[in-house]
């Protein structure tokens, strides 16, 4: 089975990179008319190679000055650069920029070619060889062969594919159970760029309409696969996106059935506008990604530039294919020297979708220049306090190797309002399949609790966070007893309301469930208790209670005044109002006036009749009606009109009353 990986050319401006990957695959990346006429590559080509057990697609970019912003959509996603020195010029701006960027990219793996061998001696072709080591040392590309080419004469040609096909080689292939040994023995900013087993991902860089098909985007396929027939997220790169199913998809130009990670892609999407389709928009697993304005990041200043990146700095943003305008802010620091790095957010102009360890790029704002570059480590931050150790602290911990310590900062960061498992790949890039050994450690060690929220969502909160709010609850609830001393239980939805919580309601049951569970409250679905809690109805209070409702039950519409039991609690008005509350909020009395309560079951039968009644005679019915409907008198009728009134049976006109 032959292995797909994509490899990127970089180098100055007519050093050669055209004519090489023509020379090695007999395919003109520049299409263009303007770059035919100019004779020089403006916008990124694409090309294919065989070799051996590998089949390359070849992204060639442009060496011009200007169109730096282009080189950095072709590179993202790239497995592997040819680096290209022409042997009569040797290094030049692009080539030390095209080669800072490949580092921040966190490439690991390529070659240098020396190109146009034919123009020089060999004294001149040892110079730049040397001048060419120099800049790689300390880079990826220390130990690169770097083999003479010519696109004129062929030489060299077979010893650059020699030397490709063995970096290629180095790249050994990863199956996704191996992936949790691999990731302790292979550095993290590798995991980062090189992810395995992950959703699938195609930031978007070239779309056209095929007659017929529709839509056609393309790319480089960053992450996991996708077959014909799939849905997908189309984001649109304003905060926005849909789904969309894949039509067809081809593979340089080739029909087939799916695509995965390491080839480039052509997707026709059904139902997709061609004009609606951006460089920068992305397309991947549904749920995967989530626009975002601002990032947590690690970010480098360039040894290079010369000049420290500043607090409020505005840049450009180069992530995927995307390029955006955004504002630094230096996290513990007043700027970044160059060479150095510091924790910073960026706030961007408008949303880009990126996942954790994402690396990425930044331009100075009139994009003349790369100055710095780093990994994300909050693909959807929100603004962080400066200098604030805890937020620092834990901003730290998203860059740990270790991937629960990643899990545990995620779960800080989404507070109350908690996460699911699934948002792992993205904010802590725990692949799918580890996403489950992660969170059932962190149960484990009691540092992360699972809630169930109706109908089947698991929502994932930090243990602290966890407990604040079971305090919190257990704080409201105890505060209701305080008021409510003989009442035995309160609603639910009376404690969630005295929170001043602003989260979901589903959450907070969620947090009453688990505390209920863990016997701390006591309660159904309507009600809870303090299991501490115990209602200070004496015996005696308790046998009035009992005797209170009989009455009630026994006369429905006459019952007694509810003062004339206050010689029975010692003439204490207060207590006798606490044994009816105690009464209405077990459900056995209903509260008309201070003076008047009904029993429930005579409560209900008055609404009935009412209400058959006043189907009988629409055009309203007097106080008087009423009282004979009930058997009662004047005194209950008109209070009991009016309670009719304000529980919304009923209202008023004139004298007469009708349906509400
Ligand atoms: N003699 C000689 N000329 C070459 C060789 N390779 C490229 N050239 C010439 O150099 C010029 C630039 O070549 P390109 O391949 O377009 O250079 P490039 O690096 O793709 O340029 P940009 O994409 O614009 O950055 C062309 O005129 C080529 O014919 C070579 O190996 N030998
Ligand atoms: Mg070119």
């Amino acid at each position: 089975m032959p292995r797909d990986l994509i490899l990127g050319t970089a180098g100055h401006i007519d050093h050669g990179k055209t004519s090489l990957v023509k020379a090695l695959t007999g395919i003109d990346t520049d299409r263009l008319p303007e770059e035919k006429a100019r004779g020089i590559t403006i916008d990124i080509g694409f090309a294919h190679l065989n070799l051996g057990d590998y089949r390359l697609g070849i992204v060639d970019v442009p060496g011009h000055e200007r169109f730096v912003k282009n080189m950095l959509a072709g590179a993202t996603g790239i497995d592997l650069a040819v680096l290209i020195v022409a042997a009569d010029d040797s290094v030049m701006p692009q080539t030390r920029e095209h080669l800072e960027i490949l580092k921040l990219l966190g490439l690991r793996h390529g070659v240098i070619a020396l190109t146009k061998a034919d123009l020089v001696d060999d004294t001149t072709r040892e110079v730049a060889e040397l001048e060419v080591r120099e800049l790689v040392r300390g880079s990826f590309l220390e130990d690169a062969p770097i083999v003479p080419t010519s696109a004129v004469t062929g030489v060299g040609l077979d010893e650059l594919k020699a030397a490709i096909q063995g970096v290629c080689e180095k790249l050994a292939p990863v199956r996704v159970a191996d992936s949790l040994r691999e990731s302790e023995s292979r550095s993290l900013s590798e995991r980062a760029t090189h992810p395995t087993g992950l959703p699938f991902r195609l930031p978007i860089d070239r779309s056209f309409v095929v007659q017929g098909h529709g839509t056609v985007v393309t790319g480089s396929i960053i992450g996991g696969g996708v077959k014909v027939g799939d849905e997908l997220d189309w984001h649109k790169g304003d905060g926005t996106f849909e789904k969309v199913r894949v039509r067809s998809l081809t593979n340089h130009g080739k029909p087939t059935d799916e695509l995965h990670r390491g080839q480039r892609g052509g997707i026709n999407l059904a139902g997709v506008p061609h004009e609606a389709v951006r460089r920068g928009q992305e397309l991947a697993t549904p749920g995967y990604l989530a626009p975002s304005k601002v990032l947590t990041v690690r970010l480098h200043t360039l040894a290079a530039h010369r000049k420290p990146i500043k607090h409020r700095l505005p840049c450009r943003l180069h992530v995927g294919t995307a390029e955006v305008m955004v504002t630094v802010s230096l996290l513990d620091a007043d700027q970044i020297e160059p060479g150095g790095w510091a924790l910073a957010q960026l706030f961007l102009e408008t949303p880009v979708t990126v996942v954790w360890g994402q690396p990425f790029v930044l331009r100075d704002s009139s994009a003349e220049h790369t100055i710095g570059g780093g990994q994300v480590l909050q693909p959807v931050g929100v603004k962080l306090r400066r200098r604030h150790l805890e937020h620092l602290e834990r901003v730290e911990q998203l860059w740990s190797e270790d991937d629960t310590k990643r899990a545990i900062a995620v779960a800080w960061f989404a507070g109350f309002s908690g996460f699911q498992a699934s948002d792992l790949t993205r904010d802590a890039g725990i692949p799918p399949d580890q996403i489950d050994a992660a969170v059932s450690a962190l149960q484990g060690a009691g540092t992360l609790a699972e809630l169930t929220l109706p109908p089947h969502r698991k929502l994932l909160v930090h243990m602290d966070r966890m407990t604040e709010l079971g305090e919190r609850v257990l704080g409201v609830v105890g505060a209701l007893h305080a008021e409510f001393p003989l009442m035995t239980n309160h609603e639910r939805s009376k404690a969630v309301a005295r929170l001043d919580y602003v989260g979901d309601e589903p959450l907070l049951n969620a947090v009453i469930d688990r505390l209920v569970k863990e016997k701390k409250l006591v309660g159904d679905a309507r009600r809870v208790a303090r299991s501490d809690f115990k209602p200070k109805l004496s015996a005696a209070q308790r046998k009035l209670k009992d005797k209170i409702v009989e009455d009630h039950k026994k006369a429905p519409f006459q019952p007694p005044d509810a003062s004339s039991y206050a010689n029975q609690v010692g003439g204490n008005t207060t207590t006798l109002r606490d044994i009816f509350e105690v009464a209405c909020a077990e459900g056995f009395l209903v509260r008309v006036t201070d003076e008047i309560y009904l029993h429930a079951d005579a409560d209900a039968d008055m609404r009935k009749r009412v209400t058959a009644k006043l189907t009988e005679v629409p055009t309203g019915i007097t106080v008087a009606d009423i009282r004979d409907l009930l058997g009662t008198t004047r005194k209950f009728a008109v209070p009991l009109c009016e309670f009719l009134d304000k529980t919304g049976l009923t209202k008023r006109n004139g004298d007469l009353r009708v349906k509400a």
